[in-house]
């Protein structure tokens, strides 16, 4: 099925991070691609990738990153399509150096950053959904019912005491 959703990091170690959008775009019915590119390691595929996402059919990216945290600024640099920052946890700064890099963008080009971590990048795939989902009935009753699922899971069982 044709990808709506690129996945972008800035390396194979962000994976563990970057896994739970995948996790939420599978649950969500979102398909996706996901491939590993550097703003810093590999900068031609970094343009070569933003400037054909949109012909390829790609609705949204969703860019991880951690430390100097460049990939998802200079993805939303080269295309117009929404981009999403996702800061990943760095071991030297706890990930806060990772989310200053994403989130202090400069008026005029604009990336949408969320919280560090797996928050983040779950996150990152449920707005990704949210935003195909304006235009595809069956990603927002999918992101809908997620949404009620687990809104009920809490009132199941209220009582934290109880696992
Ligand atoms: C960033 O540097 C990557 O996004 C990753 O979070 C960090 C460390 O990369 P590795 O040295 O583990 O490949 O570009």
């Amino acid at each position: 099925m044709q990808a709506q959703v690129g996945l972008i990091m800035g390396s194979k170690s962000d994976w563990p991070t970057m896994e739970h959008a995948a996790d939420m775009l599978d649950k969500l019915g979102v398909p996706y691609e996901t491939r590993v590119v550097s703003a810093h390691r590999t900068p031609d595929l970094l343009f070569d990738y933003a400037k054909s996402a949109s012909e390829r059919g790609l609705k949204v990216i969703i860019a991880g990153a951690g430390g100097a945290a460049h990939l998802p600024g200079m993805v939303a640099s080269q295309t117009s399509l929404p981009v999403l920052g996702v800061p990943v946890q760095s071991k030297a700064l706890n990930g806060l150096d990772s989310l200053l890099s994403i989130v202090q963008m400069p008026g005029g080009i604009a990336v949408g950053t969320l919280a560090i971590g797996k928050a983040g990048a779950t996150n990152a795939g449920l707005l990704a959904a949210q935003i195909i989902g304006t235009s595809d009935d069956n990603v927002r009753q999918a992101v809908d019912e997620f949404r009620a699922q687990q809104t009920q899971t809490v009132l199941d069982q209220p009582d934290p005491k109880v696992p």
